[in-house]
């Protein structure tokens, strides 16, 4: 999840607490991330964090729902093709060993691998599971990247 408009850390909030009445069990939740905005430029900086949840939805049936509540929250439609400020965003990174790559849905999460904001959370929810995409531990991830801990961490 990340957000960086508004009062990020009450986003972040709000949204664990609409995920918690869907049929999505937080198992593990990360330490929260102050990053750069990675793809595009704005002064506004984000907090992202990682949650790892039981579901019995399908991963389709949960993006729907994940949509329903990033409108809920007041996210507005995109302007323009590029990445732009949000209140909130919450994305499936993994679900399960599954690979998926249709239109609307994409799993493992298209560039997770490259996204420290991403890679950091995720680290110490599933640091030694061996994900069929990578074929590598995040762990083992991590050392081909350069992490730049310039993250701070906050707490929700
Ligand atoms: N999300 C993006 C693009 N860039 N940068 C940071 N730091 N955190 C994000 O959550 C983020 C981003 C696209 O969803
Ligand atoms: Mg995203
Ligand atoms: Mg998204």
């Amino acid at each position: 999840m990340g957000s960086n408009l508004g009062n990020r850390e009450k986003n972040l909030k709000r949204a664990l607490n609409y995920l918690e009445i869907l049929p999505f069990k937080i198992i593990k939740y990360s330490k929260v991330y102050e990053t750069e905005p990675w793809g595009f430029k704005s002064p506004n900086l984000f907090l992202n964090m990682a949650l790892l949840g039981e579901t019995s939805l399908s991963p389709w049936a949960l993006i729907f729902e994940i949509k329903k509540i990033e409108v809920k929250m007041g996210r507005k439609p995109k302007k323009r093709k590029i990445y732009e400020d949000r209140i909130i965003d919450i994305d499936i990174i993994f679900y399960e060993d599954l690979i998926i790559n249709s239109k609307s849905l994409i799993i493992p999460h298209p560039y997770m691998d490259k996204r420290e904001f991403v890679i950091l959370p995720s680290l110490e929810l599933i640091p030694y599971w061996d994900n069929p995409f990578f074929k590598k531990t995040l762990k083992e991830l991590c050392k081909d990247f350069k992490i730049t801990k310039k993250t701070k961490n906050f707490r929700v």
